[in-house]
């Protein structure tokens, strides 16, 4: 399998995130990436390469003009406005406020950010922009006949919505790629999203289109983060209804049940008759994720990677969450393991 990865990751690393009213570490850091490259040289799969440049056709498409200025200038504006600390919002945009784009930084950040636990530091727009680079990379390589590769992206992007960043997520690296594919030819795209998380950038993305079919896996909103958005109810709108299927589950779930979700997901899929299929891989669906509740084992995540090559498709493997760092590396190249020998 082809593997795409930039180091250039590593220029995003805020010091802090906002957890339980503290600063910590944040749990979306660098050694996950060096965890799962240290994994996948374990198991001789060693076929990586660089991005090349990103083209920001299929970016402008996913994202808003404006949004993509913003998230370039945000630091320099931030610094030039005399702050010492990361970006991050004081007031945001909620219920019944008006929603126009201030003029001064504080105001943008709040008009532009859905969750405050994401700090943006000197690197981010770097390391973004290189993230959505190598999703991109590694569809060209699906598009022009290969039957599958691997995205190791960082910062993740499924919490990238069209216009607002949140969840360790700035460019939405799943909904470039779909876009890649459609603008390389593909008449229809899937995403299975299999991340702990909901895809609510996702879904925001494609939720009035009927050529992408968004599928996501996730812990139910009432209990997990993003908490408003990923009900079951949200099916799509206009002649994107019925393309957005949500897969909401309740604390604890195992294999026994979210492994029916999966199938159920891959029938759609299936009967949806996509040219290319992408997934948002992400493995804090681990028993022993630090933020997350799902119970699957690492064994699981082989079993899953089965499953989705049952699809036969032309698939896309694009890195998401995952926050057991000691397990990050079994539990992603178990995912890609069981793809190829499923
Ligand atoms: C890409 C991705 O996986 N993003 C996840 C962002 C989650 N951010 C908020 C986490 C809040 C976690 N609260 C957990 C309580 C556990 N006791
Ligand atoms: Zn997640």
């Amino acid at each position: 399998m082809k593997i795409v990865y930039s180091e250039d990751h590593r220029l995003h690393f805020p010091q802090g995130e906002l957890y339980g009213g503290e600063f910590v570490t944040p749990f979306e850091r660098p050694s996950r990436i060096e965890y799962i490259l240290r994994e996948l040289k374990h198991r001789r799969m060693s076929d990586l390469m660089p991005p090349a440049k990103l083209d920001m056709k299929p970016v402008r498409k996913v994202h808003d003009r404006e949004f993509l200025e913003f998230l370039e200038t945000a630091w320099s504006e931030w610094t030039a406005a005399g702050y010492r600390g990361e970006v991050i919002p004081t007031g945001v945009a909620a219920r019944g406020m008006r929603q126009k784009k201030p003029r001064f930084i504080d105001g943008k950040v709040g008009y532009y950010c859905h969750s405050m636990e994401t700090c943006m530091t000197a690197g981010t727009w770097e390391a973004a922009s290189a993230s959505a680079a190598v999703a991109q990379t590694a569809q060209k390589l699906v598009s022009s006949g290969g039957r599958c590769a691997f995205a190791l992206c960082r910062p993740p992007g499924h919490h990238a919505h069209h216009d607002m960043y949140g969840g360790y997520c700035f460019l939405n690296n799943a909904a470039i790629a779909a876009q890649g594919f459609l603008d390389s030819g593909a008449g229809r795209v899937a995403i299975l999203d299999v991340d702990f998380h909901h895809g609510n950038g996702t879904q925001d993305i494609f939720y009035g289109r009927d050529d992408v079919l968004f599928c996501s896996l996730h812990g139910q909103p009432e209990d997990a983060y993003p908490y408003f958005l990923g009900y079951r109810d949200e099916r799509g709108t206009g002649k994107g209804e019925g393309c957005n299927i949500n897969y909401p589950m309740p604390p604890g779930a195992r294999y026994d049940v979210w492994g029916k979700a999966l199938l159920d997901a891959l029938g759609k899929i299936r009967r949806y008759k996509p040219d290319a299929l992408v997934v948002s891989l992400g493995v804090d669906t681990f028993k022993d994720d630090p933020i997350s509740f799902f119970k699957l084992t690492s064994d699981d995540f082989r079993t899953y990677g089965g499953a989705i090559a049952k699809s036969k498709l032309p698939t896309l493997f694009v890195m998401e969450g995952g926050y057991a760092v000691e397990a990050i590396g079994i539990n992603t190249v178990n995912v890609l393991d069981g793809f190829l020998n499923g």
